[in-house]
């Protein structure tokens, strides 16, 4: 898997490559990464990279030639054709789905914008997806594109150190995450649950599953709307929501 990076700061999105799930990959060969300056493909002396918008306002935009000269080079250094994707507020959304068939192909080209963002002919001419991290407007595409990087590298096989961990993330299965627990065996008068101190196993993954369940119940039912839960899910969240009976349903989403 290589990745492509074309970003006014290369130097911050490399750091990537000496930290966790990415290190990791890049140390075992399962992930290539590369960033690229478009100011170094800016056909001027001074690396201009952006310009003031037409029809006025405020800010600068970015240019559309520094930008594809990049991705020429880009294309250049690569032997395979893979997505040209820009984060962007206006994007799909990005989640796990998303995250896994990015996962299944040889690679992909991250676009980060900056300023109030890129040309338009430059995006209609040579992005192919534009994808959002949620309904916010930040400084610029670099932290979603590396939150996109972290998530699709956790699904590089052998990237993870426990294969488990992917398989069984929240989201994998379209269901929030169980709570977690580990030393101290009381911590702030409060005991870890006694199913997960005994050695049934098969008791303390029908808990887990439980506790996701009901998570997503409390949590996020738009993501318990979209699962096809087995019988024994059914079950399991019925039990679940019996035993919150003096709680009231679905949270609306504060989390007070
Ligand atoms: C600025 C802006 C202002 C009002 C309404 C919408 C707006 N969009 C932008 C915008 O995209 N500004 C940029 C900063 C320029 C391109 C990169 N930037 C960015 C990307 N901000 N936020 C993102 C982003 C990307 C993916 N998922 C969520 C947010």
């Amino acid at each position: 898997m290589r990745i492509d990076v074309v970003t006014l700061f290369p130097e911050w999105v490399s750091q990537l490559e000496q930290f966790g799930v990415v290190g990791r990959g890049l140390r075992e060969s399962r992930l290539e990464l590369a960033c690229w300056n478009p100011r170094e493909a800016a056909d001027n002396a001074s690396g201009r990279v952006d310009d003031r918008p037409y029809g006025g306002g405020p800010g600068m935009v970015m240019q559309a030639p520094p930008l594809a000269a990049t991705l020429e080079r880009v294309r250049a250094a690569r032997n395979d054709s893979v997505p040209v994707i820009m984060p962007s507020p206006q994007g799909a959304p990005f989640d796990q789905a998303r995250a896994q068939q990015l996962a299944e192909g040889s690679g992909f080209v991250l676009v980060c914008g900056r300023y109030e963002g890129i040309d338009q002919r430059f995006v209609d001419a040579y992005v192919d997806m534009e994808l959002s991290v949620g309904d916010v407007v930040l400084s610029g595409g670099e932290l979603p594109a590396m939150m996109i990087i972290d998530a699709v590298a956790r699904l590089l096989s052998g990237v993870l150190g426990d294969s488990r961990s992917a398989t069984q993330d929240s989201f994998m299965n379209g269901l929030l995450d169980h709570p977690h627990y580990t030393r101290p065996p009381t911590f702030a008068g409060r005991d870890v649950p006694e199913v997960l101190l005994g050695g049934d196993h098969a008791r303390i993954a029908r808990w887990r599953e439980k506790q996701a369940l009901g998570a997503t119940w409390r949590r996020r039912p738009d993501l318990l709307a979209r699962c096809t839960l087995s019988d024994e899910q059914k079950a399991l969240l019925e039990a679940y929501i019996a035993e919150q009976a003096d709680v009231s349903g679905p949270a609306d989403g504060s989390y007070d």
